[in-house]
């Protein structure tokens, strides 16, 4: 791996609504297409989620799964990592279904059960373009994501009856225990490929400090692995260059982050105020940092 990391593109997950923006991929031809110009910008993985054709809204469609599966197989070299998190308030078999059936070489294993809340979106957004979107935001609230030791246990089976091989999403440090335990009981093996999730309302948050616990907290629990890191909304790009400095490879797209105007805006607006801030004689033409409609820019990790 030396010199080179992986880029998993996660192409439209079960989070955003169509509402939040045009280029959500929605029918299995876009989730397909755009799988493969990933693929050919260099993604190795696609993190395949799918959605209802007509309406956006995350399904547990096999149907729809083995379509795009065969698809992006037949456009591209991509590994298929076929999400096993699905969509909020899938049940257990819903979600570990495709890889029963489908034999993916990849799917995710959620180490944890998390409040996984996204109902403080819903002070973003004023309209709606289908039925269910608000309702689905604002369950979010009172949301467990489960993810038990036996449902884990037995998602791990499935995934060794089919040879599918998890990539392991831990969204707090909690989560790194729950995978050092399953490792003892001998329910995963080594070699482990982790990916670390900051920034989830209901997880650990984004920042470098957190990171860096995380990677050191899961060496001293579990020894080797390989990582990845995803970080929601606009923590995704300096969060994923942290973990290409600390060794690690990285997940990109839009189930994690819509914007990347946005980011590059912030970004410039942040070094032209830290400039001003180092001289203080530019004061006065560069008086204030940057805000933006809804928030200080200095303002919550999770706040996206
Ligand atoms: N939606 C991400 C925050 C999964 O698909 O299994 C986590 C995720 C989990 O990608
Ligand atoms: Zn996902």
């Amino acid at each position: 791996m030396e010199g080179k990391a992986i880029v998993t593109a996660a192409i439209t997950g079960g989070v955003h609504t169509p509402a939040m923006s045009p280029h959500l991929p929605i029918t299995p031809q876009q989730i397909v297409d755009e799988s493969v110009r990933a693929c050919e910008a260099g993604a190795a993985i696609c993190h395949i989620h799918v959605r209802n054709p007509e309406t956006g809204r995350p399904s547990p469609d096999v149907t729809l799964i083995e379509e795009v599966m065969a698809k992006i197989k037949n456009r591209c070299r991509a590994i298929v990592c076929i999400s096993t998190g699905g969509g909020i308030g899938m049940t257990v078999e819903q979600r570990v279904r495709p890889v029963r059936i489908f034999k993916p070489e990849l799917a995710t294993l959620n180490a944890g059960s998390i409040n996984f809340a996204t109902f403080h979106k819903l002070d973003k957004y004023n309209e709606y373009k289908f039925d269910w979107e608000r309702a689905y935001l604002e369950m979010t609230e009172d949301f467990i994501f489960p993810n038990t030791f036996k449902s884990i246990r037995q998602f791990l089976q499935v995934f060794d009856e089919q040879g599918t091989k998890p990539e392991l999403e831990a969204y707090d440090a909690g989560m790194i225990n729950n995978i050092a335990f399953m490792m003892s009981r001998g329910h995963v093996r080594k070699p482990l490929f982790l990916q670390f999730v900051l920034g989830i309302l209901g997880g650990i948050s984004s920042s470098p400090e957190n990171l860096i616990f995380l990677i050191d907290y899961a060496r001293r629990l579990i020894g080797e692995f390989e990582f990845s890191v995803c970080a929601a909304g606009r923590q995704q790009f300096p969060m994923c260059t942290q973990s290409l400095l600390m060794g690690g490879n990285v997940r990109v797209g839009l189930e994690d982050n819509l914007y990347i105007a946005k980011e590059c805006w912030l970004r410039a607006m942040r070094s032209r105020w830290r400039r001003s801030y180092a001289s203080p004689g530019n004061w006065a033409s560069n008086p204030l940092p940057p805000t933006r409609p809804g928030g200080s820019l200095i303002s919550k990790a999770w706040k996206t």
